[in-house]
């Protein structure tokens, strides 16, 4: 007899929007992956990746059970072997040359993993390395810092109120293409075209007339690296003309004066000079964002990873108080999750600048360094040099500024142990690789993304799958390798329960639990039971009693971005011998760099190729389709350029997560795709030196026809 069909219910851990969705197997088999039309926020969209996790169940190239290197090959090894190797290994290169030999990097999916968020912390502690590293400070590290320097916590992030507001604009953020980042929106095409229905305006700032611009009232095309000028100037003219509006929040707020005298050099003429944005239409803008009353201005990838960051972040923050948006319905509101809500008091708020790297001094944030600093703490001889190298969930040879660099940095450690499911351009470099259970044998909650949703709402569901015999999930590999550790270091270790229990006690206990609140009274029972998810009702303002600052206040003014404003003031020409600004862009069907694996999503038209304005091409006398050459300070590499008015003139695209043809890669149909890897080009010393962050758009390149 055949197994019985059966349909369960699960968000998708792909990306930010944390769609639900709806799988249908039997046995072992998945027969389909549909949107959950119950899930109370993404109500049944989906994307094309979703339908791409069986593939990532069946892929006959994802591992299962740890590998050891042995010279060019691998040798499949038990569990219990592995720990061993991995213990002895570490702590002995610990014994050998200190605590702080040993590194970390963390990747992006281990955030939509949460047994990496329960159980990773307490895993790394036992190290006592300063040496973290993650895709934090290659993305959203402004943003945190930010918010830790303006409200007091890292995770004090107003979320634009998107199915409220009347006026949006998007500087540096394609959620066409990226379904939105900090800022969980599923089904973002349609919330987006609502805000236009309903007779509002939809602006976007990019160099690119991306796929959101195209469906936006008015783009703006902006030179890459200028957006600070822009911002800081549209900053100045609030307050020249005394359009500032802080409403309720105006008691609260301290230093916007210092901010007012601060920028008061910056003027629309300068942000017209840098950006190609006519003054007047930035003026404009600001005065529409002034007199629109549910408006928001909402920065992301494009505006944070780049030379000025910091200051970008930071100026947007600023634009949204000084208009009434923060904490005003469709304006920017912080959201209230079931789990790790922020307010007062809440843990992991964040520091900075505590420590610094050692070879560069680049600051700490919240016990972790930038990671344009990770390849020369590892290349750089000498005192706590990075001698082995723990990552999870990260692939930092393609995802990484200097990708050259990198690479030889990973090829000369003394010992590398991976955390991940795949043998790709890092882990190959491994001496073991730790392969967790794949993503639909693990339960599944979101602590991160439902933190930035644009609707409160929580989900818990089970695994699909038992997992298969002698495999392990992330959670238990922290846990066995955590405890053997311990023991040969003879210190102390407590091994974690599973997450769910961990985030069922955090959720009685927090906001939603009896405590708090008896009529909901919120238990992980519930959410469980609750397939669908559970509905939290909609974002609400709450900051003033939430301001998690010492003194309670909002600091408008921090010193460190208030001084970074003389670099700004300062800064020359990026141009320098390369004559050409290089950015980044993401496709709806690629996720970073670990998604190029799946026929369904990798076929099709090539989208890799390097974008030029056609008067770039003539002025250059390249051919469209042609071969061209691309170099930066740091490297250079070979592709085809294809013309397209998408972009301003000055600037070239490539998109990131590409280059997995590299000799010992076991990635079948990834390898055999022609993108290259744009990280070769990104300069890990071009960064943003308030932050640390990398500053991964914007880089100087020239482009040459290719012999
Ligand atoms: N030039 C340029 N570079 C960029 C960007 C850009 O826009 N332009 N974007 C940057 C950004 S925003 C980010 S976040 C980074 C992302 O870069 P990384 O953080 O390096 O992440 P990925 O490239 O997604 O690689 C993820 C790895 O995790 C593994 N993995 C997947 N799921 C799991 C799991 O559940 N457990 C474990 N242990 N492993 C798993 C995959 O097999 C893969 O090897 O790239 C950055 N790099
Ligand atoms: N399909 C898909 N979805 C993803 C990912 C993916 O790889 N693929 N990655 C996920 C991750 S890790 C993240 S962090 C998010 C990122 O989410 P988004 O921030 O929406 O990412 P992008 O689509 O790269 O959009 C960045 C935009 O900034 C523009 N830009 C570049 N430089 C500048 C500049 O100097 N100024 C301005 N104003 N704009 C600039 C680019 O042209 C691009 O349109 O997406 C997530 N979702
Ligand atoms: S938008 Fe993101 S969360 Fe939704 S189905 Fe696509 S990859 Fe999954
Ligand atoms: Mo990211």
């Amino acid at each position: 007899m055949s197994d019985a069909i059966k349909t369960h219910f699960k968000a998708c851990h792909l990306c930010e929007a944390i769609c639900g969705l709806e799988i249908k197997t039997q046995g072992r088999e998945i027969l389909s992956i549909k949107g959950d039309k119950k899930d109370p926020v993404s109500k049944g969209f989906i994307c094309p990746k979703a339908t791409a996790i069986a593939d990532i169940h069946n892929d006959s190239d994802r591992i299962k059970m740890p590998h050891k290197r042995v010279g060019e090959d691998w040798q499949e090894i038990s569990w219990s072997e592995a720990i061993e190797m991995a213990a002895q290994k570490l702590v002995e290169i610990q014994t050998l040359h200190g605590d702080n030999s040993v590194g970390f990097f963390a990747g992006n999916p281990g955030v939509h993993n949460y047994g990496n968020m329960t159980h990773g912390p307490s895993f790394r502690r036992i190290f006592k390395t300063k040496n973290h590293f993650s895709a934090t400070s290659l993305d959203q590290l402004p943003h945190q810092l930010t918010s830790w320097a303006m409200y007091g916590h890292q995770f004090a992030l107003p979320i634009p109120d998107i199915d409220h507001t009347q006026m949006m604009v998007i500087m540096g953020g394609n959620p066409l293409a990226s379904n939105g980042s900090i800022m969980t929106v599923p089904n973002v095409p349609k919330r987006l075209k609502a805000i236009k229905d309903r007779g509002g305006k939809l602006v976007v700032i990019d160099p690119r007339r991306t796929e959101t611009a195209e469906i936006a009232s008015q783009h703006l095309f902006i030179k890459p690296g200028t957006d600070a000028y822009v911002l800081m100037a549209m900053i100045n003219t609030i307050f020249q003309e005394g359009w500032e509006n802080t409403g309720h929040l105006t008691n609260h707020i301290r230093g916007l004066n210092r901010v007012k005298e601060a920028v008061m050099e910056f003027s629309l003429d300068l942000a017209q000079d840098k950006s190609g944005i006519p003054a007047g239409v930035i003026k404009q803008l600001t005065l529409e964002l002034v007199e629109t009353e549910k408006a928001v201005f909402y920065g992301r990838m494009g505006v944070s990873v780049q030379e000025f960051g910091g200051l970008c972040q930071w100026a947007i923050q600023i634009i949204n108080l000084l208009i009434g948006a923060t904490d005003s319905v469709g304006g920017a509101l912080l959201t209230s999750p079931a789990f790790a809500y922020v307010t007062k008091g809440a843990p992991g708020a964040g520091h900075f600048g505590r420590f610094s790297s050692r070879v560069s001094g680049l600051p700490e944030f919240s016990g972790e360094l930038p990671s344009v600093a990770l390849a020369e703490e590892i290349l750089t001889p000498g005192e706590d040099q990075i001698k082995a190298m723990i990552s999870i969930a990260g692939n930092p040879v393609i995802s990484s500024a200097n990708a050259n660099t990198m690479e030889q940095a990973f090829e000369s450690l003394d010992f590398y142990v991976a955390f991940d499911f795949y043998i790709n351009a890092t882990t190959r470099h491994a001496d073991l690789i730790l392969p967790p259970t794949s993503p639909l044998e693990h339960d599944h909650f979101d602590i991160a993304f439902l933190r930035f949703a644009v609707h409160n709402s929580v989900r818990l569901n089970p695994a699909i799958f038992e997992p298969q015999e002698g495999t392990m999930h992330d959670w238990q590999i922290f846990n066995a390798l955590g405890k053997r550790i311990a023991e040969l270091k003879n210190i102390e270790f407590k091994e974690l329960p599973a997450p769910d229990i961990l985030v069922g006690l955090g959720i009685e206990n927090d906001v939603y639990g009896a405590e708090q609140n008896p009529e909901r009274s919120l238990t992980m029972e519930k959410i469980k039971a609750a397939k669908h998810g559970i509905d939290l009702g909609p974002l609400k303002p709450s900051m003033v009693d939430r301001i998690a600052s010492k003194d309670g206040l909002i600091n408008a003014a921090p010193e460190f971005l208030i001084k970074d404003l003389d670099r700004l003031a300062s800064q020359k020409s990026q141009n320098c011998d390369h004559d050409l600004l290089l950015i980044g862009r993401r496709h709806v069907r690629s996720n970073n760099s670990w998604m190029h694996n799946y026929h369904r999503l990798v076929k099709g038209k090539p989208r890799w190729q390097l974008m030029m304005h056609p008067d770039d091409l003539k002025s250059r006398g390249l051919e469209n389709e042609g071969k061209v050459k691309i170099s930066s300070r740091v490297g250079e590499l070979t592709t085809t350029v294809i013309a397209t008015d998408e972009l301003m003139p000055g600037v070239v695209s490539l998109p990131h997560g590409w280059g997995h043809n590299k000799k010992g890669v076991r990635m079948g149909i990834a390898a055999k795709q022609k993108g290259v890897n744009c990280n070769e080009l990104t300069d890990d010393k071009f960064i943003d030196k308030a932050t640390g962050n990398a500053a991964l758009n914007g880089v100087p390149v020239t482009v040459i026809a290719a012999s």
